[in-house]
């Protein structure tokens, strides 16, 4: 086995390198390695990165030595699946107590290059720091990741998401410049601006473009409107993050009709940016590979945090390989997904999630005994016909009964709905078996998302979140 390119912590890629023309791989050693290869490597990195974690922060050091446990006994995954997660609340308390960035900054404050976070609509924001040398690693992370996707130097990249707090558009900007393609950061959110989005890219006819998936179904419905095809916008790629959508097949259906491009599934957490690091790649395009030699990925239980088999379901917990600024070492997503490990068509030796990611526990909606994931409905009512392309899941407790309604826009005259009622009703009923009051609505008159869907609105009170 030929040595694994660049593999050095901490990590500094020569901002030249740019792999073959003709190799679909940007360091082919890594990502086609014999994966039992590939993990003694992380092993030994987990270690060095997590040295440098106690060494540098007091978060870190406090955490692990309240565990009992030293960077130096990670000798084995097993003993790696001891080191406790991290949790989002964690990160807030610490970032309360040391503003801004919370005392898992393990660089010099001199060092932050770029400051991102969360938007803060469910509770305080969280800060994210990112390094002067994370920022340039992410880059290369990230392009070699759309080299992965099919985009090549050249290529325009449209920008269609956030310029804000959003650390997407960032990272997917920073990853296209370092390919050497042109990038288009046109932004989103704007009044006016899908609108004047459509104009952008029937004239630039970009290769790739990337955005939310709720926004892309969007585009195409303003598109159409306009009586442009967004077919004839001439896109190769379109690669999304953000929320389930991409690996939800009614949902990744309609993009690929709408646009006739590739649709490339991608993204973990804002916090585990190079978040692209959970990516499909042009030979693989459905589902996510995970490229453990930039994150490493477990699949956890949810209670015990062990990793799962591969063909069983857990959460996702990630740890940074190549980050120093704000390094996550087991941070617990809270999202659900499947992992496997077969032979990838793309030759790759990845694990993969093929479903990708469902969603967040959070959001699935426990009704009566039964878990309903908001995707399911959302990939029942892409496929019926008649359907407006919007629609609302509302939870409330009516006397000592949970009630779900569902309300989906139509695209037929209000007199001439009651057999799309009373089929797609029904229909729902027995997908997620559970009752279902099933209501329609206008077509055009539910809000459609800039950013991520929010579609399930659960009034019952022991649910509600703060
Ligand atoms: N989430 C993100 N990407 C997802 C995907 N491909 N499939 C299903 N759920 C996904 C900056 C990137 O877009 C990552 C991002 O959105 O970071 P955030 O804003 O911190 O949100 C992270 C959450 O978005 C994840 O935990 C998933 O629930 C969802």
């Amino acid at each position: 086995m030929a040595a694994m390119e660049e593999w050095a912590f901490p990590t500094r890629y020569d901002q030249d390198y740019l792999p073959d023309p003709d190799s679909p791989y940007w360091f082919p050693v890594r990502e086609t390695m014999d994966p039992a290869e590939r993990d003694a490597a992380v092993l030994v990195r987990l270690r060095e990165v997590m040295e440098y974690a106690y060494s540098t922060s007091d978060f870190y050091k406090t955490k692990w030595d309240a565990a009992g446990l030293k960077p130096a006994d990670i000798t084995s995954f097993e003993a790696f699946e001891q080191v406790p997660v991290v949790t989002k609340a964690e990160m807030r308390e610490s970032q309360a107590t040391h503003p801004p960035f919370g005392d898992y900054l393990c660089c010099d404050e001199s060092e932050v290059h770029h400051i991102h976070g969360t938007s803060g609509t469910t509770g305080a924001p969280t800060a994210f720091a990112l390094g002067r040398r994370d920022w340039e690693v992410i880059a290369d992370n990230q392009a070699r990741i759309l080299w992965g996707m099919g985009v090549r130097p050249g290529d325009t990249v449209f920008v269609a998401a956030l310029f804000s707090l959003y650390l997407g558009s960032w990272g997917a900007m920073t990853a296209a410049e370092r390919l050497r393609c042109r990038v288009l950061p046109f932004g989103a959110g704007a009044q006016g601006m899908t609108a004047r989005a459509v104009t952008w890219l029937a004239r630039v006819k970009p290769a790739a473009f990337y955005a939310t998936p709720s926004y892309a179904l969007r585009l195409a419905e303003v598109a159409e409107a306009e009586k442009i095809d967004p077919r004839e916008f001439g896109l190769k790629v379109m690669f999304f993050s953000g929320e389930p959508g991409a690996s939800v097949p009614s949902v990744r259906q309609a993009i690929e009709d709408s646009f006739g491009a590739t649709v490339i599934d991608c993204g973990t957490m804002a916090e585990m940016t190079p978040f692209m690091s959970a990516s499909a790649t042009a030979g693989t395009p459905d589902g996510m590979l995970l490229w453990q030699d930039i994150v490493w990925h477990e699949v956890c239980d949810p209670d015990s945090f062990r990793t799962v088999p591969y063909g069983s379901e857990g959460t996702p917990v990630y740890t940074h390989l190549e980050r120093t600024s704000q390094p996550m070492i087991r941070l617990a997503s809270n999202d659900l997904t499947r992992w496997v490990m077969e032979d990838n068509p793309c030759g790759r030796t990845y694990p993969k999630l093929p479903e990708g990611v469902y969603g967040r526990i959070d959001d699935m909606i426990h009704i009566r005994g039964e878990n309903v994931y908001p995707t399911e409905v959302d990939n029942y009512l892409r496929q019926v016909e008649h359907y407006g392309g919007e629609h609302q899941i509302v939870v409330r407790r009516t006397g000592s009964m949970d009630e779900m309604i569902v309300r989906a826009e139509c695209t037929l005259p209000d007199g001439e709905r009651s057999e799309f009622e009373r089929s797609t009703g029904s229909g729902l009923q027995s997908l997620l078996g559970v009752r279902v009051t099933f209501e329609s609505v206008d077509a055009r008159s539910l809000e459609r998302a800039e950013h991520k869907s929010r579609r399930v609105v659960d009034e019952r009170e022991h649910t509600k979140r703060g």
